[in-house]
């Protein structure tokens, strides 16, 4: 097949994902056309299979904000056309699902017929779609695409409770590259930050209010009064000022240290004892799923689609959104020697679940099962 994908190519959690999928895809013999305003991140090698064209966004005086979404409607106009693409797949509804609406109808007014495949993430459902000012058009725009996804079972119920939405969604998980993502031999990293055999606490976010990194730290200075511990936390985002100052409110500095954007953050997970995830919102969780891969046990929050993946007291444990002491005391349970190895080799059997050798082949059977149907509906 020759398949579009739309996403937007920075680091966050869509974006990796729509990146994977095409590389796996271009992997069995897909022709992939990426269309995004920047290069994706993880796209940075050469694959006879893959194409990355650029949205071209210009911007004019007049407008306080350049028209992203029409630049992109008539990039996919043109790469469909003359890339002869047998199908679009937009990651995350806004505004990739409405652009690609209007691409397909102006394609059709030229003859071309193109399926639409729009995968549903989280945030594009759960925070920005259902405000007034974007849910008509995400509605509409889900209601007419040919196939739709979304990454969990909570998030396709969410779509259903909060949109107009009558039609099928299909639940395909996000997934993990076990040969990109496994534990590496990294032991000299871990004696420079624990050298006195002290537990390491990870989390990877993009530090958004989302994310609750407050309760991270909150939890991890808890648990310091009681086992020695250490913290690390990867990326960046809006609320990173003010989790430093809370670091220097609490007194932990010296036992935390933020690291920053980081490309290779399997490095990091490979010498992590535990991953913590306290999100107020979540429809999946790759980064958890991310830490798994690499034998990191979770403890999470009850967000979302997380449950879906995180099994309470086996690879992790699931706590209520905001309660710090519980998960300090799962913590504890989770670190004890006798536990943790138990705690690990769970994690990666989870993992394996969602290699991307499982669900990639589910994408494939949908963009097939999309394309027949809609091909027979505009005959
Ligand atoms: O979590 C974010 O803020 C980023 C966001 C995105 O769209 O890039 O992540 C969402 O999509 C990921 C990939 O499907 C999911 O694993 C995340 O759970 C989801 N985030 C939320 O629902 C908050």
């Amino acid at each position: 097949m020759k398949i579009g994908i739309v996403c937007y190519p920075t680091f966050g959690g869509s974006g990796v994902v729509a990146t994977e999928l095409g590389k796996g895809l271009a992997k069995v013999g897909h022709e992939v056309h990426f269309i995004t305003y920047r290069q994706p991140t993880r796209l940075d090698f050469f694959s006879e299979n893959l194409f990355y064209h650029e949205v071209d966004i210009k911007s004019y005086p007049l407008f306080e904000h350049a028209p992203y979404e029409l630049a992109l409607a008539s990039k996919m106009v043109s790469v469909v056309k003359y890339e002869n693409l047998d199908l679009l797949h937009v990651h995350y509804a806004i505004p990739h699902a409405s652009s690609a609406y209007m691409a397909k109808m102006i394609l059709a007014e030229q003859g071309i017929h193109i399926p639409v495949v729009t995968t549903l993430h989280g945030t594009d459902i759960t925070l920005v779609g259902k405000d007034p000012s974007y849910e008509p058009v995400v509605t509409f725009s889900i209601n007419h695409s040919d196939g739709v996804t979304a990454v969990s079972q909570d998030l396709k119920d969410e779509t259903y409770a909060y949109f107009g939405v009558k039609r099928d969604i299909e639940v395909i998980p996000n997934f993990i590259d076990l040969e990109r993502f496994k534990k590496q031999k990294k032991e000299h990293f871990k004696l420079a930050i624990c050298p006195d055999g002290e537990k390491l606490l990870v989390h990877t976010s993009n530090f958004r209010k989302v994310k609750r990194v407050e309760d991270v730290i909150r939890v991890f200075y808890e648990l310091r009064k009681e086992i020695p511990a250490k913290l690390l936390l990867v990326g960046d985002g809006p609320e990173r000022d003010k989790m430093e100052r809370l670091c220097r409110e609490l007194g932990t500095c010296n036992d935390i240290r933020f690291l920053g954007k980081l490309d290779a953050v399997e490095e990091v997970l490979s010498v992590s004892d535990l991953f913590i995830m306290p999100s107020e919102k979540e429809s999946f969780g790759l980064a958890a799923l991310e830490a798994m891969a690499c034998e990191v046990p979770i403890l999470t929050s009850d967000a979302g689609g997380i449950p879906e993946l995180n099994i309470d007291g086996k690879t992790g444990f699931v706590c209520a959104v905001g309660d710090i002491q519980g998960m300090k005391e799962k913590a504890k349970i989770i670190l004890d020697d006798q536990n943790l190895q138990t705690f690990k080799d769970n994690a990666l059997a989870r993992a394996k679940e969602f290699d991307i050798s499982n669900i990639l082949p589910r994408y494939v059977k949908y963009y097939e099962e999309t394309i027949e149907k809609s091909m027979a509906k505009s005959l």
